[in-house]
């Protein structure tokens, strides 16, 4: 194995290990000796790589948008923007470690100086959401009265209130059922009718998509290089 995709393979399990030990203890209670017990890798390595707690917690908030497979396009914009949201969902509920760790870091209120930037992966989504309601604005998918900035927003603040519903009320055993009732109504606020009965809100759409999505995601790039 080539030197360098052997780096980017420890890097990859550090990184890993990082998101299942904060996903348990948060920010605050997780120790450097925990996630290295975990990656199963020498002290040497992890400091080659990284240099410190807050590095490890700010890589594991920069990877949460490109820990998420892209969903093949779809022809409806908003179809797209939908299995996105029930594909995160799926991962979630299903404990994939990065997306956890990510998230419960994004999330929590953490101290002011512990210097992580909890905004990255956030005006990451906002970001992706303004792409997605663009394309469906151009395809006419939009109700005329959108406001794609305004929604790009209500989009994220309202997918992380009911992912921390969840996680409180039923420890996201019915997280994607949630979000599909969640996209259900945001949909009928944002989409034209000819389009909304389009959607399809399955909630099996989050696992199917997931399998779809990393298998394209296998086959373009083996090995995940930052
Ligand atoms: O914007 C998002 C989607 O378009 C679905 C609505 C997801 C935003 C996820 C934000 C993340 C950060 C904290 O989830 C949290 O709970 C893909």
């Amino acid at each position: 194995m080539a030197q360098q995709e052997r780096a980017v393979r420890t890097r990859n399990a550090i990184l890993r290990a990082a998101g299942e030990v904060f996903d348990e203890l948060g920010y605050e209670a997780a120790t450097i000796s925990a996630i290295l017990q975990r990656a199963k890798v020498t002290k040497g390595a992890l400091y080659f790589h990284f240099s410190s707690k807050e590095e490890l917690a700010q890589a594991v908030l920069t990877r949460q948008l490109t820990s998420v497979p892209r969903v093949p396009r779809r022809d409806l914009a908003l179809q797209q923007g939908l299995d996105e949201a029930l594909v995160l969902a799926h991962m979630l509920a299903a404990g994939e470690p990065l997306v956890r760790g990510s998230v419960r870091l994004t999330v929590e209120q953490g101290s002011p100086q512990d210097g992580l930037d909890r905004r990255a992966p956030m005006e990451g989504w906002i970001e992706h959401n303004v792409e997605i309601l663009s394309a469906a604005r151009d395809n006419g998918e939009l109700l005329p009265s959108v406001d794609v900035a305004a929604a790009a927003k209500m989009f994220v603040g309202a997918f992380t209130g009911v992912q921390i519903l969840s996680k409180v009320m039923t420890d996201r055993a019915d997280l994607v059922e949630r979000v599909a009732d969640l996209q259900r109504h945001l949909m009928a606020g944002v989409a034209v009718p000819a389009v909304l009965v389009q959607l399809d809100f399955s909630p099996e759409r989050g696992a199917r998509a997931y399998e779809e999505a990393a298998k394209v995601k296998r086959e373009a790039e083996p090995v995940a290089v930052d």
